[in-house]
């Protein structure tokens, strides 16, 4: 149905080029068409037009713009994915599922590795996008009987890693709170084989704390709605979220747009397929309880002014569920043990310091559980057979924010989005206008934004913000949020991105309202409030607090500590650091695969549908740098391979390169391109490779034959072995 209505507005660029009137109500569908190319109103009309008519997606060259719809379109049907399979991307209307082919396609013909980076911010469509495109792999892609577990697997590790990750914010109702980036494994027939997840930082705090208008991970509610009654009586909860202090900090625990109780379902379901056994489930739910529990821990003050826990309801239900002897826990959860010369003693905490360790041993067990459940999902994901697989990598991690007060995560996660920046701009940006340099190809170059400055601001060694953090956190008790930031001050306060209110006058550094700096990022101007960065990047947790849950009778948080975490010689690495080490092993995970783009964009901050906000569209397309990305586009060439690559590829569309081609690859190439009725101005060829402006359908109809043939044999071959 939507098919006709979509081809019905657009049917193809032939159509669209063909009519006027029907380009002037819906636009164009590559922004390569547009006439005035260089103009951004141009663009920002043809994106509000397209909008205005449901139509989300439009192309510049390979690259996908979204928008937003905030409205369930029929667009993700089992006929459009039956569309879009093995169709060269140029010949239907823009869609995920063109680019999620285009990818696969290319990855089956030419057996290299692929990755798609689907970014934007915070609400702008990534997680939906992300999943729309593993549905589409997991549900078109040929499957042999074997591997049906295999697609269900990856299929469900979606929502149960989005339980456990995923939260309302101010900004999305289901924002992820974790950086996710999933391999998809295919094997030699593009089955897909196995899949392999990396997780990135998950925002911790949310667990002892969420500002207004937000809530914890999805998980707790979700347990506290739907689970059965014997689960949640085992685990000692009540059902009514307002009970528990870790869930209502924020005022909402009920969200309209969420149904719990559907989600857990489907969580559930997910479990069995992953193959959880029931204990897995109750020593998990195990964890995710006692944080509850922790939460409603309540402190006194006895006469010395230390803490005591004097109701002890909570301590039982905690002691039962992470198989801890209450004594211990007791004693954990209010001293802490200092080593003095070779004696360990033990130091009553005040009020403050304990519920500091009550909240850091909530954090810490979640956050380790979730890494366990990682590590679970992707041993249910992994391929026994031998390796010789290719891969899609999908890439979804938590958007540019900015809220009222910004803290330690937001300045983790945004500082991740300037990763990403910078790594779209040099593979794309720079790496093009210096491909066409190094092949000796006539060109005028673009001018754009290098973020990279900013990048080497937070994490450059020694000088960077992350290191002068790190620095810091080496000076226990000396050190506070107001040395961080003086010494932010001395070090990068003429730094061009960095901005600070002078911090010389005494009196007012001792006001709250000083304790902030501020970063021009790529994608805006963001104020950081620095109490609490120096706490959360040393990520303290007490020394007899780990020795309780390496003590545990529950296997999976002993599973989550290692021994080796009590040496007291050994420093760990901080938070930030440790996260500035993950992302740039991702890099080059990335660097080595050929990638794909989506940019997504919010059309406004109050998640409604059918509205556009012109300001805030203009915004996202400047910092994403999509005029920049159209020039070079409209400039340059959108396709372009190795001679020989191309030739072994395409030579039997050619009777003179056909069967073999004895000369040099380069004039092989050359007749075979004229032959394909290729003009002169449509390509080039460069010092080792050919380039052509807008690739025609001709030579693609031999991948999408082949791909078709694949899908077409195991198909006959599953029927057969049914019978
Ligand atoms: P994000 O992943 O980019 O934000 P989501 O993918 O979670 O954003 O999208 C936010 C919300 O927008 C979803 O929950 C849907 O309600 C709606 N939405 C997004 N894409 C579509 C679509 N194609 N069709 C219909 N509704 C859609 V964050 O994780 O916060 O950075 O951190
Ligand atoms: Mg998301």
């Amino acid at each position: 149905m939507e098919t006709q209505q979509q081809g019905g507005k657009e049917n193809g660029r032939m159509h669209m080029e063909g009519s006027l009137s029907a380009r002037d109500k819906v636009g164009v569908q590559d922004f390569v068409l547009l006439d005035s190319h260089t103009s951004e109103a141009a663009f920002m009309d043809n994106l509000r037009k397209r909008f205005q008519e449901n139509l989300i997606y439009t192309y510049i060259g390979t690259m996908l713009v979204s928008v937003n719809p905030y409205q369930e379109l029929q667009l993700y049907t089992q006929r459009q994915m039956e569309l879009y399979q093995g169709v060269n991307f140029i010949e239907l209307p823009p869609h995920i599922y063109a680019v999620a082919d285009n990818a696969y396609r290319v990855m089956c013909t030419e057996r290299n590795n692929h990755f798609i980076l689907i970014s934007g911010e915070s609400g702008s469509g990534k997680t939906e996008t992300s999943k729309k495109i593993l549905q589409y792999l997991a549900m078109t892609c040929p499957v042999t009987e074997k591997l049906q577990t295999i697609r269900d697997r990856l299929l469900l590790s979606n929502p149960v890693l989005e339980a456990f990750g995923n939260a309302k914010t101010i900004r999305n109702d289901n924002s992820s709170r974790f950086g996710k980036y999933m391999d998809v494994q295919f094997d030699y027939k593009g089955a897909p084989a196995g899949g392999h997840i990396l997780s990135y930082l998950i925002e911790k705090s949310r667990v002892v704390h969420q500002n207004p208008g937000e809530r914890n991970f999805h998980i707790f509610y979700q347990l506290l709605e739907g689970g059965e009654d014997h689960l949640i009586r085992w685990l000692g909860l009540e059902r009514n979220p307002q009970m528990y202090s870790y869930l209502i900090q924020g005022e909402c625990a009920k969200v309209s747009s969420i149904c719990d109780k559907t989600n857990w379902k489907l969580v559930r379901r997910a479990f069995t397929i992953i193959e959880f056994t029931e204990a897995d489930i109750e020593h998990l739910f195990g964890i995710v309880a006692s944080v509850l529990h922790l939460g409603n821990i309540k402190y006194e003050e006895d006469t010395h002014g230390h803490a005591i826990i004097r109701n002890g309801s909570q301590m039982q239900w905690i002691s039962k569920l992470l198989g801890v002897p209450v004594s211990i826990l007791q004693e954990a959860l209010t001293n802490k043990k200092i080593e003095a010369r070779s004696e360990e003693v033990l130091s009553p905490l005040n009020l403050e310091l304990a519920y500091y360790a009550r909240d850091a041993l909530a954090k810490a067990i979640y956050g380790r559980s979730f890494n366990w459940l990682v590590n679970k999902i992707n041993s249910s994901l992994a391929n026994k057979d031998p390796p010789k697989k290719t891969v899609i990598g999908l890439l979804d991690i938590y958007g540019f924010e900015v809220f009222e007060t910004n803290s330690f995560e937001q300045f983790c996660i945004n500082y991740c989005n300037e990763k990403l920046q910078q790594l779209f701009i040099s593979m794309t940006l720079k790496a093009e206008q210096e491909e066409y340099e190094i092949e000796g190809i006539e060109w005028e170059p673009v001018q754009y934004f290098d973020n990279k400055i900013i990048c080497d601001l937070i994490e450059e060694k020694y000088k960077g913000i992350i290191a002068i953090m790190d620095e810091e956190c080496l000076r226990p008790g000396e050190a506070t949020d107001l040395s961080f930031l003086a010494k932010l001050e001395e070090k990068v306060g003429d730094h061009p991105h960095f901005l600070t209110r002078k911090l010389a006058d005494p009196v007012a550094r001792k006001t709250i309202d000083w304790v902030d700096f501020r970063l021009i990022h790529y994608a805006g101007e963001v104020t950081y409030c620095a109490v609490g960065f120096l706490e959360k990047n040393n990520d303290l947790l007490y020394r007899n607090l780990k020795e309780v849950v390496l003590k545990s009778k529950n296997y999976i948080l002993r599973d989550c500590f290692h021994p080796t975490e009590l040496d007291n010689r050994r420093r760990p690495e901080t938070v930030t650091t440790q996260f500035k080490n993950s992302l740039s092993s991702l890099i080059e995970i990335l660097l080595l695969k050929e990638p794909t783009y989506i940019r997504c964009i919010k059309p406004n901050n109050t998640k409604q549908p059918g509205k556009f906000e012109d300001m805030l569209v203009r915004h996202q397309v400047k910092y994403l740098g999509l005029m920049e990305h159209l020039r070079v586009r409209r400039a340059g060439f959108a396709y372009r391979r190795k001679y020989e690559i191309f030739l072994e590829r395409y030579k039997s569309l050619c009777p003179q390169t056909w069967p073999n081609w004895a000369g040099p690859a380069r004039e092989g190439v050359e007749k075979l391109v004229k032959y394909l009725g290729y003009q002169p101005n449509e390509y080039k060829l460069g010092r080792t490779k050919l380039f052509i402006r807008f690739p025609r359908t001709l030579f693609a109809t031999v991948d999408s034959f082949e791909i078709r043939k694949h899908q077409l044999v195991s198909k006959i071959q599953a029927k057969y072995k049914g019978c």
